[in-house]
């Protein structure tokens, strides 16, 4: 952890910049009838959920290249959080992956989240690989499985991860599903769909009425003929047909290349069953990147579209949970981490600076050109001085990557955990 004396070093010298280009920002809006404060009050609101398998490298299937001091338990990697939250104030929460991090130690862990001002907001199952010890073996299956014993210990496990997130305030559980087959024949298709439909009903069933079940939804990989939830639809149709407390989780890394990921976001908000997002960056597939880091003019789309239903007083959308979804091989992971959260940041920042009003006038008349500029002008503006002011008001670094480093803080987990220490995940 970086004590407030040292942020406050790691600013001062920054800080005259940072007002001469923050005041000029917040003039220029208000010539534009718009308030910057107001921006950089929703800017310190929005949170994104860290995920417990991002804090190590990770990323590629062919081999990994640890860097040093990544977090070899539950604790650490709780840490390694709460030092991002310490940086940017905008990474309050965790998402845990089971069984990689397998609560044990519950009041200890809820002692360290009090430190660190964490919450643990949802947990995530695991039926993609087989465990040590376990009866039965995922390689045809879990919830879609053809064998009723592999569904219901796939169900259990499920339930099983319902019970560690209560014991530490989790209330989401979410549900990627690995199931699909390789080749033609393989699976009948709506058999497998049918099975999958009345585990997730057991499991819903067994979920408390304060928690939501997200479920997600991915084209191919690791199946590469057909995925049993490979679209929106296919998740949209299990949701309705569980209860509503159950949900759509976008991932941005799951869709065909040129999918228009910003309309499905708009449909699911306009059905009301957008539950949750994971972000990362995508350029062919499943890429894990850092958010925002190819396509920084589809974020502002994606989050174009969630404002845009945030105001919409007809949409009954319930609250999104946003979490960050990658794994990197070649980067610090908390240096990607810091990078994509400013990223989407920056594009949220965009998005509620569209001139919401003229958009839509242009759109009702058609005004083609006109209704692209108005979204180009709030993209090409450089808001960075908002969200440095965001990171400034929330406690956390102008600049948390420059700190980061200047702080030398892989320097010092490398000592406190070794150079060969590798964190779980994939
Ligand atoms: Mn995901």
């Amino acid at each position: 952890m970086l004590t407030v004396q040292r942020l406050h070093d790691l600013n001062q010298p920054l800080l005259a910049e940072h007002q001469l280009q923050f005041s000029y920002l917040a003039d220029l809006l208000s010539r534009r009838h718009q308030d910057a404060q107001a921006v950089v009050r929703e800017l310190v609101k929005f949170q994104v959920a860290i995920p417990s398998w991002a804090l190590g490298t990770g990323g590629t299937r062919f081999g990994r290249f640890p860097l040093g001091g990544e977090p070899r338990n539950l604790e650490e990697k709780i840490g390694d959080v709460g030092l991002l939250h310490q940086l940017n104030g905008s990474s309050n929460s965790i998402s845990l992956h089971i069984p990689w991090d397998i609560p044990q130690d519950i009041a200890g862990l809820e002692q360290l989240q009090r430190e660190y001002g964490l919450v643990i907001d949802s947990v995530n199952s695991n039926t993609f690989q087989d465990q040590p010890g376990q009866p039965f073996s995922y390689k045809f299956g879990s919830l879609s499985h053809t064998e009723q014993a592999v569904r219901q210990q796939a169900i259990q496990h499920n339930i099983d991860c319902i019970n560690y997130g209560r014991q530490l305030g989790a209330r989401t559980l979410t549900v990627w599903l690995a199931d699909g087959s390789n080749f033609p024949g393989q699976q009948h298709l709506r058999r497998a769909y049918r099975r999958t439909q009345e585990s997730l009903a057991a499991i819903y069933e067994a979920m408390p009425s304060d928690w939501q079940l997200l479920i997600e939804y991915k084209p191919y990989e690791p199946h590469f003929y057909s995925m049993v939830i490979p679209d929106w639809g296919t998740s949209y149709s299990l949701c309705q047909s569980l209860g509503q407390n159950a949900n759509v989780l976008v991932d941005l890394g799951h869709h065909l290349p040129n999918t228009n990921i910003e309309q499905i976001v708009g449909r699911l908000q306009q059905f009301g069953r957008l539950g949750g997002f994971h972000f990362n960056g995508s350029m062919y597939g499943d890429d894990d990147l850092t958010t925002g880091s190819s396509k920084p003019f589809q974020l502002f789309l994606i989050f174009n579209e969630l404002v845009d239903a945030a105001r919409d007083t007809s949409v009954t959308n319930p609250l999104v949970a946003y979490m960050i979804d990658a794994s990197h091989n070649t980067k610090d992971p908390l240096e990607d981490l810091l990078q994509s959260i400013e990223n989407i940041l920056g594009a949220y920042a965009k998005a509620l600076l569209v001139d919401r009003e003229a958009l839509h006038e242009a759109q009702e008349t058609n005004d083609v050109v006109r209704a692209e500029e108005i979204l180009r002008d709030a993209f090409l503006l450089d808001v960075r001085p908002l969200v440095a002011e965001a990171y400034r008001q929330s406690g956390g670094a102008l600049k948390p990557v420059a700190a980061y480093r200047a702080a030398g803080v892989r320097e010092q987990l490398i000592q406190q955990r070794g150079k060969l220490s590798v964190s779980t995940g994939l």
